[in-house]
């Protein structure tokens, strides 16, 4: 136990100021072409705000797409995107920040 806490201070001090690495926070935009009313954004809204690491989601329902910032050491684009295709949204990356 002892080692490995020094293991991850040795870590942490070698790489600095980069050591956000661990849990970076991520934003992408999900183009969510299989919204066709008012309340499609707040059904896709919902399912992605129960995966876990997910931090904010903003809808667009003109736009067709969601802004999703997530913790990437908790989740991924892949778990976000199956939560929409199992609520019935499949989604496609659009652009990643
Ligand atoms: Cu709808």
């Amino acid at each position: 136990m002892l080692k490995v806490t020094r293991t991850l201070a040795l870590f942490v001090a070698a790489f600095g100021m980069s050591s956000t690495a661990f849990a970076a926070i991520q934003t992408t935009t999900l183009e969510v072409p299989g919204m066709t009313c008012s309340s499609c954004p707040i059904t896709v809204k919902k399912a992605l705000m129960k995966v876990d690491g997910v931090q904010q989601v903003k809808t667009s329902f003109e736009k067709r797409e969601a802004v999703v910032t997530f913790d990437d050491s908790k989740t991924s684009i892949e778990k976000i995107s199956m939560a929409t295709a199992n609520a019935g949204y499949p989604a496609t990356v659009k652009a990643a920040e």
